[in-house]
């Protein structure tokens, strides 16, 4: 397909202002259903006499304009795959061309409908999927965002299998029709684009609640889920309500309606959707409780709960002029999911995990074949953009404006933001121009984020003078070209800076020779920039504070000098990341051959290694995360290229028995220390003791001894975090608990979800692709469920190296002919998981050739626009 590019965009000539949609699902069988739609049209273009409306895999039964039938359109049949069509429709004989009524009728897949867009079946359920461009598989409409129009929508079926007919808004009418049939009527007061359309039909259980917002609108609450399992949504209501106070007390914003419906269902392809007053869920982001969701799932629901509510502003209210700006709405409410976690529960393990995203994942889509910048230009599939840069970065970005205008002015400038666009589709510059007038900020300079592609190298570099008592600090910056973009420019880059003493305290009121105040913020807005510190004695730079910016840090540092930072930093995040620091240098030690210098590393790693455990009470949560030696993934995604995975797996192995020779009996002392939890609660404090009792007795478990504190956590579990912590250390340390699996498996055999995450946990420490494929035939497996899919392969892929750098190379096919089967019946899940394939760059060159070869074999196939596009770009 033609790649569709951002400077392409077209006003439209003529807007439908008004959709009236009527369906009937005959649900028998494999039943298509079908829609009449009445929609208002206004002219906007003065000159224009016709307009293309987009449809895909839809039958048209009549279209009649202003109630006479009208045989003035053509049905254009767009070459390719999946039915795209166009249907152009001449108006230039009405009399009055300003304003005219459409009346399509058309019938369009449902039950045979696999791809989890459109309308289509979730198990027993009907439901929708309409972001970015599935409307078309519903009706024939003007399928772009900055089409916003008043919906009313009536929905009939069988009253018996679908009691519950649902849509936006507001109910306003049901009854019964004919054949044991009924019908309801849902209004939609707010004006929106088709991607927020949405509905659902079917059997639920329904939790019920209110909340009444600050100005005194009573607000009814709904979510549905499964029957039987009410009691796994009451997490997610208490999830709802507080999101709603949040966002009212931290950004002023308040709910609209008189009623919000979330519904959870079985077949999603990604977490949820943000729909007008009825978001759908995929249920592994809604449903649980203690008892079937970790601690760490849970946090999840949370924050997608808040985000998909956050989108009631920050997309629906205001929403994207055209899909090239799907940041404006992603990245802001990354930015504020990320806030709402941060104020409910910890900000510096927030921050900790939303950097992890960044390193782990989006730094290897930045410098790899799909690199793009968080307003892409070009788009082959919109389905392949909803990516970690639009989302994660596009929250750093928007979480940089934050730093350099304070939450003061930042909040000024989403209250600017809201009265000018409330009620339109726009874009990222309206955005940012909103904050620019608000602060008084001059963000010009700033907007390069927007259309730079890459990850910005940052080096620090440092001379201290004691002659003349000056310490030179010089930045620089540079971005290397990324596959889409050769041409790169210095980007604005606000840096949190502190100094640090021999005693490792934090040195304040630091001046340059000029008798300037070095400030907190250090902002890199050239290709570099020196600072002339007047100080008595040599300080330590710790930059990029709280990840602060989104780049690649540099700085020369001896292992000594990182041991100690890592030891004595007064601030947990630098903490973190100077520890991430000493594993990555721990691994590098190792992979140099020179044993002297492996053995020093290890040596000081190991010392860092027990202060960590001595302080590890202060802060469970965070020590859990210090106390965890990098995985093999996690510093594969350091890497740029000449990676071998299966060296580093082995160098993680090695680790693991000097940490458990040197520290295995302070584990287990620990562990005895470590205060009860107590009946299980979801909060921080406990959820940290629960995260560090796993990595404790991880350590104390490496060589087979002390399984009966294993089996004695498993026993005395009162929740489904320990329950799957203690299989996860059993297979880890291949314990051989078998009973404790078999009677994990008999609790869970009919939680889906659970066994989701078991099946996790056995793709990451399968011994063998056959073991892989013996998740396969676990009684709840179903190929075309994306949740099942996803939940074996994508841990095979990323985890467990052994399997998948196999090397006869068969780990590396599996995962090929896997995305190619999916290709078959569902677009979105093939691309998800050739996706896994796309870090060859970085591969050293046996891995790189077996994955480039079956990407050239896929590529000799017929693929779906979105496999084809990331393959193309895979072998350009
Ligand atoms: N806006 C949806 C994503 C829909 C993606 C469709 N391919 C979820 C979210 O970001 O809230
Ligand atoms: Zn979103």
């Amino acid at each position: 397909a033609k790649p569709l590019l951002r400077s392409d965009y077209q006003p439209l000539d003529f807007k439908i202002v008004n959709t009236d949609l009527d369906f009937y699902f005959d649900t028998e069988g494999d039943f298509r259903a079908t829609v009449k739609s009445t929609l208002d049209f206004e002219r906007q273009n003065p000159q224009a006499s016709s307009f293309s409306l987009d449809g895909q895999d839809l039958e048209l039964l009549s279209l009649k304009v202003n109630g006479q039938d009208w045989t003035d359109y053509e049905l254009e049949l767009l070459p390719g795959e999946g039915k795209f069509q166009t249907l152009h429709i001449d108006v230039s004989k009405l009399e009055n061309l300003d304003k005219f009524t459409v009346q399509i009728e058309n019938t369009l897949e449902v039950a045979n409908n696999k791809l989890l867009s459109g309308i289509y079946k979730a198990g027993e359920h009907i439901c929708s999927q309409c972001e970015s461009k599935s409307f078309r598989l519903i009706t024939y409409y003007f399928d772009r965002p900055d089409n916003l129009s008043l919906f009313t929508v009536k929905i009939t079926a069988n009253k018996e299998k679908y009691p519950y007919l649902l849509s936006n808004g507001n109910p306003v009418e049901k009854g019964e029709a004919a054949n044991g049939y009924h019908y309801a009527v849902w209004h939609d007061p707010f004006p929106k684009p088709c991607y927020l359309f949405a509905l659902v039909a079917g059997d639920f259980d329904v939790i019920s609640d209110e909340f009444t917002t600050k100005s005194g609108r009573k607000v009814d609450l709904q979510i549905f889920g499964e029957i039987g399992k009410a009691e796994q949504l009451r997490f997610a209501m208490s999830s709802l309500k507080r999101s709603m106070k949040w966002d009212e007390e931290r950004f002023g914003l308040e709910y609209d309606l008189d009623l919000f419906m979330i519904v959870a269902v079985s077949f999603f392809n990604m977490g949820a959707m943000e729909n007008k007053g009825l978001n759908i869920f995929n249920e592994s982001a809604l449903v649980g409780d203690k008892d079937t969701a970790t601690d760490a799932r849970l946090k999840r629901i949370d924050k997608v709960v808040g985000h998909e509510y956050f989108h009631n502003w920050t997309g629906d209210r205001i929403t994207c002029r055209d899909w090239f700006q799907l940041t404006l709405k992603e990245g802001l409410t990354v930015f504020r999911d990320q806030e709402f976690t941060s104020d409910t529960f910890d900000r510096t393990i927030e921050r900790i995990e939303s950097v992890k995203v960044m390193q782990n994942f989006q730094f290897d889509e930045d410098r790899g074949p799909t690199s793009h910048p968080i307003r892409p230009e070009k788009v082959v599939s919109q389905d392949n953009f909803y990516t970690v840069t639009v989302y994660d970065k596009g929250s750093e970005v928007i979480r940089m404006i934050h730093t350099l205008l304070g939450e003061e002015n930042f909040q000024k400038g989403m209250r600017l933001y809201v009265e000018r666009h409330d009620g339109q589709a726009v874009t990222c510059d309206d955005f940012v121009a909103a904050m620019a007038d608000a602060s008084g900020v001059n963000l010009d300079k700033f907007k390069l984020w927007y259309s730079q592609s890459g990850t910005p190298h940052v080096t620090v570099e440092k001379k201290f003078d004691s002659q003349n008592q000056i310490l030179s600090v010089h930045f620089s910056q540079i971005t290397h070209p990324t596959n889409d973009q050769a041409e790169k420019q210095a980007l604005v880059i606000p840096l949190k800076t502190v100094f640090l003493n021999r005693e490792g305290e934090q040195v304040t009121g630091l001046k340059t020779l000029d008798g300037e105040l070095v400030p907190e913020l250090i902002v890199l807005e050239n290709d570099s920039l020196s600072l002339e510190i007047a100080t008595p004695c040599d300080l330590a730079v710790v930059t990029n504070l709280d990840f602060s910016a989104p780049v690649i840090l540099h700085q020369e540092y001896d292992l000594q000098e990182r041991a100690f930072i890592a030891e004595h930093v007064p601030n947990e995040y630098a903490r973190y990341q100077a520890v991430q620091d000493l594993n990555y240098e721990i691994y590098k030690a190792y992979l140099s051959g020179v044993q002297v210098y492996a053995a020093q590393a290890l040596g000081l790693y190991l010392g860092v290694y027990r202060s960590l455990l001595e302080k590890a009470l202060d802060n469970p949560a965070l020590y859990a995360h210090l106390l965890s030696f990098s995985s093999p993934s996690v510093i594969a995604a350091r890497f740029e290229k000449d990676l071998d995975p299966l060296a580093l797996e082995n160098i993680y192995q090695q680790v693991q028995i000097a940490l458990n020779r040197a520290h295995g009996h302070r584990a287990i002392e620990l562990l005895d220390k470590l205060p009860a939890t107590g009946a299980y609660e979801f909060n921080v404090t406990q959820a940290g003791l629960r995260d560090l009792r796993k990595t404790l007795l991880t350590l104390a478990t490496v060589n087979g001894e002390h399984a009966d504190k294993v089996v004695e956590l498993y026993t005395n579990a009162d929740n489904f975090t320990d329950r799957i912590n203690v299989l996860g250390v059993n297979l880890t340390n291949k314990l051989g608990l078998d009973e404790l699996e078999q009677e994990f498996l008999t609790r869970y055999h009919d939680e889906t979800l659970v066994l989701d995450a078991y099946q996790s946990l056995k793709a990451q420490l399968a011994p063998d692709l056959e073991a892989i494929k013996q998740q396969f035939t676990l009684h709840t497996f179903d190929a075309h469920n994306p949740n099942r899919v996803r939940s074996i392969l994508q841990p095979l892929a990323r985890l467990n190296f052994a399997v998948m750098y196999a090397q006869d190379g068969s780990g590396i096919k599996f995962i090929a002919q896997q995305a190619l089967q999916a290709d078959k019946f569902n677009p979105q899940l093939s691309s998800f998981l050739v996706a896994l394939l796309l870090n060859f760059f970085k591969l050293s060159a046996r891995y790189q050739q077996q994955i480039l070869a079956e990407l050239k074999e896929l590529s000799a196939q017929p693929l779906s626009n979105n496999m084809q596009e990331k393959v193309d770009k895979a072998l350009e």
